[in-house]
């Protein structure tokens, strides 16, 4: 692996399959969340039109269960890696709703997606967010409309967050390293294009590799291959 220059700026969007070594299942290996539920039911805005229990019981059982998990030595690197460079020089983008970077240490990470645990107005997003563990209250409702509380989590047909932020980021990547990841849903699995564009050099840590045109790939779990990587750009 090429060193890191000493003003190189690494941009890293992980996935699902950063969390698995913490035993969050993913979406769509064998066993994950998508083969218990189809996405269009539980993750829209529609659904939470149709069946907003269904939508908080499967948001639950999720915060439920990420909350009795743990950071993975993949977190953990990534953690260690932008506290050694800074926030400016390590930017850490994730599609997980987790928090376990955070939890690991990050000092910077940008949930594009959302968060397990917060919860929104379904009316305005704008309205103050509620922090919420383990399961929901229904009967609560937003502080400032009758509006109820939904998971501030961004479902597909809405803008995922921090757009601007991720694309001023994408900007000054000199590297793109993509973790855990099946490069599926859009915007997200459309930044790894963009960064090929302005020259940045693309790597991509996943078990089954998605063959996505990425200069570099490492064909192994990212709680094993992260340790590694990160102790070799830090000397
Ligand atoms: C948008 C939060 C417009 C929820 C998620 C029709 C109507 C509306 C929109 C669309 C439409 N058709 C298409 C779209 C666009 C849609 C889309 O892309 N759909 C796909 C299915 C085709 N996208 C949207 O709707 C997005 N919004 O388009 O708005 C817009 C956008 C920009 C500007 C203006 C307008 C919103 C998408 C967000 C949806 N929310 N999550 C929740 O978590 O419940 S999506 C969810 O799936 C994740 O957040 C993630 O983003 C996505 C993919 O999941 P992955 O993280 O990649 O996980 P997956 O299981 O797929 O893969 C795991 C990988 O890990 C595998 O490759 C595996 O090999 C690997 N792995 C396994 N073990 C390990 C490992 N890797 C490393 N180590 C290991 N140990």
């Amino acid at each position: 692996m090429p060193p890191l220059a000493p003003t190189d700026h690494v941009f890293v969007l992980s996935g699902a399959g950063l969390s698995k070594g913490s035993g969050i299942p993913t979406f769509r290996d064998a066993g994950g969340l998508w083969e218990g539920h189809d996405p269009m039911e539980v993750a829209t805005p529609e659904a939470w039109q149709a069946d907003a229990d269904l939508v908080r019981r499967f948001y639950d059982a999720r915060r439920l269960n990420v909350e009795r998990c743990a950071p993975n030595p993949g977190h953990d690197a990534l953690a260690r890696l932008q506290q050694a460079l800074g926030p400016d020089r390590v930017s850490l983008v994730t599609q997980n709703i987790d928090g376990l970077l955070s939890i690991a240490g990050a000092p910077e990470v940008i949930e594009m997606h959302g968060s397990l645990r917060w919860l929104r107005c379904e009316h305005d997003e704008g309205h103050p967010h509620v922090l919420v563990r383990g399961t929901q209250d229904p009967e609560r409702r937003c502080g400032e409309c009758p509006g109820r509380l939904r998971p501030a989590i961004v479902w597909f047909g809405e803008i995922p967050l921090h757009m601007d932020r991720i694309e001023a980021a994408l900007q000054r990547a000199d590297w793109f390293v993509s973790v855990g990841t099946s490069g599926i849903v859009y915007p997200a699995a459309g930044l790894v294009r963009f960064a090929r564009h302005i020259g940045a050099r693309t790597i991509e840590v996943n078990p089954e590799p998605t063959g996505g045109g990425f200069d570099q790939v490492i064909a192994a779990p990212s709680e094993d291959a992260l340790p590694a990587l990160v102790d070799e750009w830090l000397g």
